[in-house]
């Protein structure tokens, strides 16, 4: 039990070449459960002394160390090492993630088997993915195309999934053979620290997975400021993503960057009625709306606006906000009270806009409720391209909705976003469905279902959604160099300059 005979919850909780020590300048920052406020740990916060220690011991972990050139066998039975433990301790984790976040511990439970499933396929998929032949023409040279590790890799989280979102980093990383700098969200750092005891105990060499803790402007400036970094992968905000990729720019340190979005969910009038309603709440409503792929904008056909409002709104009413420890909550506070002040300024900015709130628009009325960051799903109807509400990711539960006649303007609508990461669509038409898909602008497209997602498919967005990807092969590939290697196995004067 992680929570018990090794307690998370007491400090040290940085980890730099293979030693958990304690943050140099003293620092520590408390970790609120957002269902109560109540205070759950306090925890290290690395200075930039400490971050630059964490750096300097994962780049002699990869120039000096052997985990680089460690053969890919072994490299994939780490990851599985890892997987195994992390089913020994699903459910403590997922109760950790649950205290952290707020969210549900069912979505802890999805999160944490999802977290399994990614250091099983890269564990699967390194191994089997060989280096690549190329025929010049002449029997005298070899020439092949391998795959190289990248180097020190800085890998940035976000709060929303945090386990998740690390892992996603984590397990490529591991698998191409590079060394890493971990530094997940300072409001949700728990499970980050469960998996990289995980990763120790599983046996990593030391210095090829480090830990700091600690604000984005103290600790993850130092990371990502630094020349000794090789590659930058960051999940979060687009203003954070874009002050990352100039400072990363300095150095030209490669970055991947995963920035969230404005995601439309298209419903024309022909799609099964029942379904496509229940799609488009949990599309929206999962974890409070927290998610980068929530299907934050309805883009409904005209003819059937109203009635499919009036149902959604029926049942957005219904959803059961509460506790996530508690079974019977549906969906969970949001991450902190200063993102729940986010979010309020944004439904009053919708209200100033000129939007219908139809259902939501406030914090629950139950007094049990009340020293949590909770809020109440909220749909804004009759809303237009020109709103703010329809263009900015509010990241919490508001929905928009937006009608359209022809399926050009669905797919105009569509496309009228900065963003590009998700999009779904509804209709009982394949050929037009195939159509539309084709059509949006966006990294993922459902058809007919929306949010699911698989490790072995690419992740990421087009647009300001950011660039590269995570998960499948292209996942892999960010952590990785190619070079090709021309081999001439009888060499002879060339004579060009005779
Ligand atoms: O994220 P930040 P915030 C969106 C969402 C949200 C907004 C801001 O709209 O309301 O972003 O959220 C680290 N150098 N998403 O402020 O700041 C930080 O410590 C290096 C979308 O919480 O982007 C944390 O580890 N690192 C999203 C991580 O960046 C810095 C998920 C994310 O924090 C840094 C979360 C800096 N200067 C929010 N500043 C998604 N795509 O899923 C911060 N960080």
């Amino acid at each position: 039990m992680i929570l018990t005979d090794e307690p998370l919850l007491r400090a040290p909780h940085l980890h730099l070449g293979g030693t958990w020590v304690r943050a140099s300048g003293g620092g520590a920052r408390e970790i609120r459960n957002p269902a109560d406020g109540e205070v759950i740990a306090v925890v290290d916060e690395a200075d930039p002394d400490d971050v630059a220690r964490a750096i300097a011991a994962a780049r002699a972990a990869f120039d000096a160390g052997d985990w680089p050139a460690t053969p890919v066998a072994e490299r994939a039975a780490l990851l599985v090492r890892i997987a195994e433990l992390l089913e020994a301790h699903r459910d403590d984790i997922a109760r950790i993630e649950t205290l952290d976040t707020g969210k549900t511990l069912r979505e802890s439970h999805i999160d944490l088997d999802d977290v399994i499933a990614v250091f099983r396929y890269y564990a699967h998929l390194v191994a089997v993915d060989a280096d690549r032949l190329v025929d010049t023409g002449d029997p005298a040279v070899l020439s092949r195309v391998v795959h190289e590790p990248v180097g020190v890799c800085a890998l940035i989280a976000p709060w929303n999934y945090p386990l998740l979102q690390m892992s996603w980093k984590i397990a490529p990383a591991l698998a191409a053979g590079c060394t890493v700098v971990a530094k997940p969200s300072e409001v949700t750092p728990l499970s980050t620290i469960a998996l990289v005891r995980l990763i120790d105990r599983a046996g990593a060499p030391p210095g090829v997975v480090n830990l700091v803790q600690g604000a984005g402007a103290v600790a993850g400036a130092a990371l990502t400021g630094s020349p000794d970094v090789d590659l930058i992968s960051f999940t979060g905000g687009a203003a954070t993503g874009a002050d990352i990729a100039r400072r990363a720019a300095t150095h030209l340190t490669r970055v991947a960057l995963e920035l969230g979005g404005k995601n439309p969910h298209l419903v024309f009038a022909d799609a099964e009625r029942d379904s496509a309603v229940d799609a488009v709440l949990t599309g929206v409503f999962l974890h409070s709306g927290q998610v980068c792929s929530a299907g934050t904008r309805l883009i409904v056909q005209d003819r059937v606006a109203d009635e499919f409002v009036a149902a959604l709104a029926d049942r957005a009413a219904r959803i059961r906000v509460g506790p996530g420890t508690d079974p019977s909550s549906r969906t969970g506070p949001l991450v902190s009270e200063e993102h729940r002040a986010k979010v309020e300024a944004y439904v009053a900015l919708g209200i100033a806009e000129g939007a219908t709130l139809i259902t939501g628009g406030k914090r629950p009325d139950d007094p049990r409720l009340a020293a949590g960051s909770y809020y109440l799903p909220t749909i804004f109807d009759h809303c237009h391209r020109g709103m703010r509400i329809v263009q900015e990711e509010t990241f919490g539960p508001i929905l928009t909705v937006e009608r359209f006649g022809t399926e050009a303007e669905a797919i105009a609508l569509g496309n009228d976003t900065a963003y590009g990461l998700a999009a779904g669509v509804r209709t009982a038409d394949p050929a037009r469905g195939e159509r539309v898909v084709r059509a949006l602008r966006h990294g993922t497209v459902w058809l007919n279902d929306f949010g699911c997602y698989t490790p072995a498919a690419e992740w990421g967005g087009f647009g300001r959604s950011g660039t590269g990807r995570e998960l499948g092969p292209g996942g892999l590939a960010e952590y990785r160099e190619t070079k090709h290697i021309w081999h001439n196995t009888a060499p002879a004067v060339g004579g060009w300059f005779d």
